[in-house]
Formats: structure tokens, C-alpha cells, sequence
């Protein structure tokens, strides 16, 4: 785990964080700036700098990522949600420990900016 990666020290406990789940594999907690009424992100404990970093041997995490997120959606009363990962810094992406963002509680919009 990098020293200065924002989300390895949520996993650590050394940055505190809203938590919605937690498992060997994974950690979902409430974003901190949201985006929609219902606004989480879904983690790797393992580090991984984004979905450009994935080794073929993390396909299990993505699919364990995936269907944990929409579960937990489904369980938060956002059966219709959004799942999506920003993959680079032209894409929107500012933590560099890949997560999956699911929003819903509204109307969203498609395109997104
Ligand atoms: P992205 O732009 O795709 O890299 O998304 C990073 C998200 O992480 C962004 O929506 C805000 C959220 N975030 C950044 N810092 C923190 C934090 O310290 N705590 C929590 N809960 N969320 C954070």
C-alpha cells in the first residue's frame, strides 16, 4: 500500500470515512463531496492505481467491485444507479486508488460532462 494513497489510509482506519461495507476484499463508504442524493464508492482493499492498472488476475475483484455496488444500491433504494469509474486524469479521476462510484436519487443525466 503507497504511504501517501488518500483511500489505502480509509482502509486503514487512518483517515476516517462513512462506511457502508466492509469485507476482506472490499470497502464501500459515502463520498464526501456527492454528486446525487445517494452518492457512494466501492473499493479494492488490494491497491490499485485505477482500471488502466488492472492485472488479468484482479478480474475476480472488478466482478466482486460490480455486483457489491449495484447490491448495495439496490439496498440504499437506488435499484436504478450509476455505476462508474473515472479512469485517468482527463476522465475526472483525482484519487489514484481505483473505486467505483454509484450514484443515484435523481434523474441522470446522459452524456455526462
Ligand atoms: P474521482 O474523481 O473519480 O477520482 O473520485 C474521487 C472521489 O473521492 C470524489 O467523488 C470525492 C471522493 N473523496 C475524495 N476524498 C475523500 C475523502 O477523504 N473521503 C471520502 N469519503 N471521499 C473522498
Amino acid at each position: 500500500m503507497p504511504e501517501d494513497c488518500l483511500f489505502c489510509k480509509i482502509i486503514k482506519g487512518e483517515i476516517p470515512a462513512q462506511k457502508l461495507y466492509e469485507d476482506d476484499q472490499l470497502l464501500a463508504f459515502w463520498d464526501i463531496a456527492p454528486q446525487a442524493p445517494k452518492h457512494f464508492l466501492v473499493i479494492p482493499k488490494k491497491h490499485v492505481s485505477g482500471p488502466g492498472d488492472l492485472a488479468p488476475g484482479d478480474d475476480s475483484i472488478i466482478g466482486a467491485l460490480v455486483r457489491k455496488g449495484a447490491q448495495l444500491g439496490a439496498e440504499q433504494g437506488i435499484t436504478d444507479c450509476r455505476l462508474v469509474m473515472n479512469n485517468g486524469a482527463e476522465a475526472g479521476q483525482t484519487v489514484f486508488h481505483l473505486h467505483m462510484h454509484v450514484l443515484g436519487g435523481r434523474a441522470l443525466a446522459w452524456p455526462p460532462g
